[in-house]
């Protein structure tokens, strides 16, 4: 079994949990309090901006010329991201300087910290945000309506571009990592997970300082 595979097996026990979370599932049948959506818009605006800079630091880190390419089009595509974000929140009249809560703050700084493992432990950080961003929205994209209003966001993680993105990251990890990527790779994929699950139960229950 190669890198990715491994990481997403060893983490079988949690990973379906993410496209399985309520914050999810109310997003897909439409049930969402428009104030849960609006506090998962600024503290994902929040996580989206360290998480640029940390893509940054990967491709700085990046050892060859095919890493560069997949990190530079990665790094490129979170402008207009960025932009959604900002326009939708200027649009519901919120504060896009928010402090952001405890769990928005901590998963954004550990992203941020994990380059100075190396560059494998930052990718395979890279890789399990955006895979669980890719599973979560699809479960979102399978079960929305077609006049869903977080067509938008589904279309920005569900997309076969962003999809191929995710291969691509995966393919990477196995290139450079083999069948393991490492004890630190290991444990810093773990904690992806568990931060992705806490920041669905972040945004869903309004946690504050
Ligand atoms: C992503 C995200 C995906 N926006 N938010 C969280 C909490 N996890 C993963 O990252 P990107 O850069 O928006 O594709």
């Amino acid at each position: 079994m190669n890198a990715a595979a491994r990481l997403l097996d060893a983490n079988a026990d949690l990973w379906p949990r993410i496209a399985t979370h309520p914050f999810v599932a109310a997003c897909g049948d439409g049930t969402l309090p428009a104030a849960a959506f609006d506090l998962w818009l600024r503290e994902d605006h929040f996580f989206v901006v360290g998480f640029r800079r940390f893509v940054a630091d990967l491709l700085a880190l990046a050892p060859d010329e095919d890493a560069r390419d997949l990190l530079a089009g990665g790094l490129a595509a979170l402008t207009p991201e960025l932009e959604m974000f900002r326009r939708e929140l200027h649009q519901r009249d919120l504060d896009l300087d928010a402090e952001p809560c405890p769990t928005t703050l901590g998963y954004t700084a550990y992203v941020r910290a994990a380059p100075s493992d190396g560059f494998i432990t930052g990718l395979t950080v890279l890789y399990g945000a955006e895979k669980a961003y890719l599973d979560a929205w699809t479960t979102v994209r399978e079960r929305a309506a077609a006049d869903s209003p977080y067509r938008r966001f589904i279309d920005n993680w569900s997309s076969p571009a962003f999809r191929d993105y995710v291969t691509q990251i995966a393919a990477l990890l196995d290139r450079l990592a083999g069948d393991d990527p490492g004890a630190l790779a290991r444990r810093a994929f773990r904690r992806v997970v568990r931060f992705e699950l806490r920041f669905w139960d972040a945004v869903h229950a309004g946690e504050r300082w």
